[in-house]
């Protein structure tokens, strides 16, 4: 601690207020969240509160409300605040060199939490966490394959995506195409965004069968939360989700469980939003000097309603 910082903690014990975190010698991490669109999401800052806390890092936690801008104001403040390292779950890919340059001039490392950015300078931060979605959009193509193995009948497919510009959006749609395109019966017939909500979910799945009504067969979602919404929409339109539209989506949280034992939805892609621990990890490996994998991934599973009663109880999201 320099002088200047000395006098001011010393001033502050005397006035009988907090020690701040730096002169406890304690690691400053400021994260920028997306919002909290999802159960996923409530999951995933659950994680990074509670593992900041074990870990005795001192989090700077601020959520963006879905909005680019909101991130960018977010990761300026941790900047001027000095924070030791920047950790942010960006909502769109693009976009983000100029801030990030910004960071990397004040000398303070950003790693990615969850997605990724589309930036070629990849100097521009120090690791990057979380899923293969491109992987998870294929499990979810796989699935579906297998599923209507031995017909020969047109599939239609119905797509809820992800929000607009997002890295898991991008990634989801062309794993599951890259699939399904090797059968020509398979055609997304439609394909809009959610946005990641039940409650876009809902009411695009209301637009979908509005138009198309009985000529749906597959409905595959982005997330639970979208196919949760949409499941509604569908009973709603006097339907049975899972027997009348099969449907696919991405997350394995508890709500989808809880639909695949209701018979409502017919799997789910794991896409684990547990990232806590190894993101509290990597701020003090960082801190210690060590070089972090420039890429980790997660791993994951498929859940098909089939096992969902008996895998229920281990979840822990
Ligand atoms: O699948 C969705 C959430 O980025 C992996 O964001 C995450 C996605 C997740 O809103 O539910």
């Amino acid at each position: 601690m320099n002088t200047q910082r000395r006098t001011i903690v010393a001033a502050m014990i005397a006035a009988g207020l907090p020690i701040p975190a730096f002169a406890q010698g304690k690691i400053v991490l400021g994260f920028s969240q997306v919002g909290a669109e999802s159960e996923w999401r409530t999951a995933n800052t659950e994680s990074i509160k509670a593992s900041a806390k074990d870990a005795g890092i001192e989090l700077k936690f601020s959520d963006a409300q879905q909005k680019q801008e909101n991130q960018i104001k977010a990761i300026r403040a941790f900047i001027a605040q000095k924070v030791d390292v920047i950790a942010f779950s960006p909502v769109v890919e693009s976009g983000w060199g100029t801030v990030l340059q910004e960071a990397k001039a004040a000398n303070i490392p950003v790693i990615l939490s969850d997605r990724a950015v589309n930036e070629k300078d990849d100097s521009l931060w120090v690791s990057f966490m979380g899923s293969d979605f491109v992987e998870e959009g294929r499990r979810a193509g796989r699935w579906l394959v297998e599923k209507m193995k031995g017909s020969t009948a047109a599939v239609n497919i119905v797509e809820l995506q992800g929000t607009v510009g997002s890295a898991p959006a991008i990634d989801r749609k062309k794993g599951f195409e890259e699939i399904i395109k090797a059968d020509p019966k398979f055609k997304i017939i439609r394909s809009q965004t959610g946005d990641f909500t039940r409650a876009k979910g809902k009411e695009v799945m209301e637009a979908f069968l509005k138009a198309e009504g009985k000529k749906i067969n597959v409905l595959y979602a982005h997330n639970d939360d979208m196919a949760i919404g949409a499941i509604q929409a569908i009973e709603e339109a006097g339907m049975k989700p899972a027997k009348d539209i099969i449907i696919i989506s991405v997350d394995a949280v508890k709500g989808a469980f809880e639909a695949m034992i209701a018979g409502k939805l017919n799997v789910s892609v794991e896409c684990s939003p547990l990232l806590g621990p190894q993101l509290m990890q990597a701020v003090k490996d960082l801190k210690a000097g060590k070089t972090l994998p420039k890429r980790i991934v997660t791993q994951e599973g498929v859940f098909p309603m089939e096992v969902a009663a008996k895998e229920f109880p281990s979840r822990k999201y």
